[in-house]
């Protein structure tokens, strides 16, 4: 059986997320952050990248979130999660699908440490990752205020990709949403669903993500 290895107020609470919309069985095993705020050495130990997610079947263990992903959907059927290439909107899917940790959340992940540096002034990099992370807002809210979903008109896996970033990683890198009611729209969206609520419920029970 699949288990999922999720640390606590992080990017695997994706993979219970699509574990809960397939319906799937799975194992839902869950660490804390150590006191620094890093995966603890139990979670460092499963594969040699030690970054969350993880899962492991068997005897593989496998990192990285869009290769869990792609493991997921490939080995159990998409149920509906992915667009087929007949689709009118499969380009924007694809997009979305790999916009998510291909550029919003690296650039998050910048800024965030330019937040922890303590300099007052960002340099050039710094602000380049910063109005890329500008423009990933003003690019969903365009998308968002078009079509319900990123990939169209139904929910799927790219969905489920950005969620994080505009959900999750605001504990780390706040945001104000205010100019953005197609992104708040969208979040309640997801938040209703009765998949989202499971998975949030079971991977963060003491912290409920920001749809708002
Ligand atoms: N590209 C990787 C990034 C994984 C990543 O950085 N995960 C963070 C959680 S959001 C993590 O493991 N942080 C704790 C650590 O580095 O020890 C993926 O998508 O799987």
């Amino acid at each position: 059986m699949l288990t999922v290895h999720h640390l606590g107020n992080s990017q695997s609470e994706r993979i219970v997320w699509l574990c809960e919309e397939l319906g799937l069985p799975y194992e839902l095993v869950r660490y804390d952050r150590d006191a620094t705020g890093v995966a603890p050495a139990a979670y460092k130990a499963l594969h040699p990248l030690g970054t969350a997610p993880i899962v492991t079947d068997g005897k593989l263990a496998l990192a990285e979130t869009g290769a869990i992903v792609d493991y997921i959907l490939a080995k159990n059927g998409a149920g509906g999660l992915a667009l087929t290439p007949d689709d009118s909107e499969f380009a924007n899917y694809l997009f979305w699908l790999h916009y998510a940790n291909g550029s919003m959340v690296p650039a998050i992940m910048v800024v965030l440490m330019f937040s922890y540096s303590g300099l007052t002034e960002p340099n050039d990099v710094a602000k380049s990752m910063m109005s890329r992370l500008d423009k990933a807002y003003e690019l969903s809210e365009k998308r968002l205020s078009t079509v319900p979903y990123f990939g169209g008109s139904r929910f799927t896996m790219a969905d489920i990709m950005m969620g994080y970033p505009l959900t999750r990683s605001r504990t780390f890198l706040p945001r104000d949403l205010s100019p953005y009611p197609g992104i708040r729209a969208f979040l309640k969206r997801i938040g209703d669903r009765q998949a989202f609520k499971r998975a949030m419920a079971k991977g963060d029970p003491d912290m409920p993500p920001l749809l708002a």
